[in-house]
């Protein structure tokens, strides 16, 4: 549909006072909010990525470009939250030590609370020790971690571990995520299960809680 496309294109020019105008538009023409997130918003987000990786474009451009994103996701989060649902239980989510990347996070965080869970999100650059303390002290069953470096894929081990250490290991299961973690890799570490995106991300949380 064009009126995406020009979304995706927006979010590339990083023109985020453009950005919500045209995703009431896409809105208004009937396009899903799940719609306008993944061939809009997630579209830009992943042409953005693409150009940095060949350095056709730079830091401040992709800063700007995450700057759009949220400008359109403001307008997009109470459509993909469900307010007012029974609550499924409480999930701890949070970028690792070290990750500053934070959208892919926040997408997955107000999924699940489409999803009636509540969740407690520690916003990024979160340690083992945090994340554990945060799941223990909110009685959490799920603890969801994201990163997006490789350098940081390593701190998703170390909160695996600890839960196995603090004997936590079967009550607090461990979901991850991030475009360099994979089923492999959570195989690999002991966790207890692999997210590809957020919408797999909460039928997995679903799976753990029920679990739980
Ligand atoms: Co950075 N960055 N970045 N960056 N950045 C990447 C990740 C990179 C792949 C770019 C590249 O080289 N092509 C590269 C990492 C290389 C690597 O380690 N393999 C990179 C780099 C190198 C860096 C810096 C080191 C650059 C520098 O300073 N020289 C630096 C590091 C900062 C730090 O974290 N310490 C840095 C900084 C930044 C910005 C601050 C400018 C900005 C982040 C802004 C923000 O998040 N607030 C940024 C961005 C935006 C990107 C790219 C372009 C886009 C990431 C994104 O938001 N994608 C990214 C390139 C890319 O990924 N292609 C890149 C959209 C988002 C919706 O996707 O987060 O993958 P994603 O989430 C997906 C799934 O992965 C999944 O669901 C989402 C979709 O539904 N998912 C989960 C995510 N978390 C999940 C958790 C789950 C389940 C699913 O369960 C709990």
């Amino acid at each position: 549909m064009e009126i995406l496309k020009q979304i995706a294109r927006t979010i590339e020019e990083g023109d985020a006072a453009a950005v919500p105008r045209l995703v009431g538009e896409a809105l208004a023409a009937e396009s899903s909010a799940k719609a306008v997130l993944d061939g809009g918003l997630i579209a830009g987000m992943n042409a953005v990525g693409e150009k940095f990786r060949v350095h056709e474009i730079f830091l401040p451009d992709v800063l700007l470009a995450a700057k759009a994103m949220y400008a359109g996701l403001d307008v997009l989060k109470p459509l993909l939250e469900r307010a007012g649902v029974a609550s499924r239980g409480r999930v701890v989510i949070g970028s690792v030590q070290g990750d500053l990347h934070d959208i892919g996070k926040n997408l997955v965080g107000i999924m699940l609370k489409g999803a009636g869970f509540e969740v407690i999100d520690l916003g990024s650059d979160v340690s083992a020790v945090g994340f554990v303390a945060a799941a223990r002290s909110h009685e959490a069953r799920v603890i969801g971690m994201s990163a997006l470096l490789t350098t940081t894929m390593p701190v998703m081990k170390e909160v695996v571990d600890l839960l196995k250490k603090e004997n936590l290991g079967g009550r607090i299961k461990t979901i991850i995520g991030g475009a360099p973690v994979s089923r492999d890799y959570a195989e690999e570490i002991g966790a207890d299960a692999y997210g590809y995106d957020c919408a797999q991300a909460v039928e997995r949380v679903k799976e753990l809680a029920a679990a739980s």
